[in-house]
Parts: C-alpha cells; sequence; structure tokens
C-alpha cells in the first residue's frame, strides 16, 4: 500500500490564484494539488490533499496524520504560521516529519511574517518559491522518508562474486626484495 502524504493549507489559500496574485501568483489550489499529486507519484507515495480556515481542524489533522501513520505532512499554515503556538505544538507533539512551505518569501515581506511559530518544530522550511515550493517539499520529505522513486526496484541486486580467472593465484605475488645498485 503507497504511503500517504498529508498536505495541508491553512486560511485564505483556498482564494490563491485571485487573491494577491503580485504575492501569490495565479496557480489556485487546485492547481496546487494537481502538482502534489503529480510529485508524490514519482516517489511512489499519494496524497491526501486538504485546506481549512479553523485553526482547530488545522490540528485534528496534524494529529490524524499521526494516528494514521502518514508518511509526512506538508503544512502551510497560511496567517496561523506567525500566530499560532497550538499549531506549532500539534506539530511538536507528532512524530511524523512535518515540512514547513510559504509560497512567498516571507522573510522579504512585514515584519510580522518574519517569525514562524513552526519553523523551530517542523523538519525543514521552504520559502520563497511559489507554488513549486510544493513539489520541492514533496520531494524533500521523499529523501527524507528514502521513498522510492516509481519504477525503481526495492531490493538491491545480489552481489557478484569475482570471478577468478583460469590458473591466477589467489594470494598477491611476493614481493620482490629491493636490489641495492653497485
Ligand atoms: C500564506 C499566507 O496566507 C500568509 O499569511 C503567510 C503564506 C505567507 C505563504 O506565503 O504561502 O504570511
Amino acid at each position: 500500500m503507497p504511503s500517504i502524504v498529508y498536505v495541508l493549507n491553512g486560511p485564505n489559500l483556498n482564494l490563491l490564484g485571485t487573491r494577491e496574485p503580485q504575492t501569490y501568483g495565479r496557480s489556485t489550489l487546485m492547481d496546487v494539488e494537481r502538482i502534489c499529486r503529480e510529485h508524490a507519484g514519482r516517489h511512489g507515495l499519494e496524497v491526501d490533499f486538504r485546506q481549512s480556515n479553523h485553526e482547530g481542524e488545522l490540528i485534528d489533522w496534524i494529529h490524524e496524520a499521526a494516528t494514521k501513520k502518514s508518511a509526512g505532512i506538508v503544512l502551510n499554515a497560511g496567517g496561523y504560521t506567525h500566530t499560532s503556538v497550538a499549531i506549532r505544538d500539534a506539530v511538536a507533539a507528532v512524530a511524523v516529519p512535518v515540512i514547513e512551505v510559504h509560497i512567498s518569501n516571507i522573510f522579504a515581506r512585514e515584519s510580522f511574517r518574519h517569525v514562524s511559530h513552526i519553523a523551530p518544530v517542523a523538519r525543514a522550511s521552504l520559502a520563497g518559491f511559489g507554488v513549486d515550493g510544493y513539489a520541492l517539499a514533496i520531494d524533500g520529505l521523499a529523501a527524507l522518508i528514502g521513498a522510492r522513486r516509481a519504477g525503481e526496484r526495492s531490493e538491491r541486486p545480489a552481489r557478484q562474486p569475482l570471478k577468478r580467472r583460469a590458473g591466477e593465484r589467489s594470494e598477491r605475488p611476493a614481493r620482490q626484495p629491493l636490489r641495492r645498485k653497485r
């Protein structure tokens, strides 16, 4: 059964495509979902893609990802990144790796966005790659958990023993003593 990556999106990300396009671009949340599924598929992973404008619902989903033993979480907590101690605590409470993603470069924006409560407890963080950040997060997560690429074999091919040629000696030739020149 393929492993599942939870991709969780916080408040206002349902408005992607029309919301401040100069900052968040023109891709919609459905486009992001497609990108995530496509990238996850390359690693033999499946995606459970969700969005909520409610803090508690995001927290419940983080817990669920852990109890269902998901492969990991890609989390864009939106504005809650900068305010929610409760989401930070949920991320800290679970054993699954959480990759924090931001479409915009939060460090190049207003100072209140420079603080992320998620970053210190996330396994890794990405910001400023646009919606491609989601694909990068999935690739990074797959590398972290050692997910196989589609079509890759699970076992390494068995090592072949070295074949000795007929007449070949197994030991190294004895060292010849150095001859002193006259
Ligand atoms: C999305 C939001 O909704 C903002 O509140 C964050 C983040 C940045 C993003 O870049 O994806 O500050």
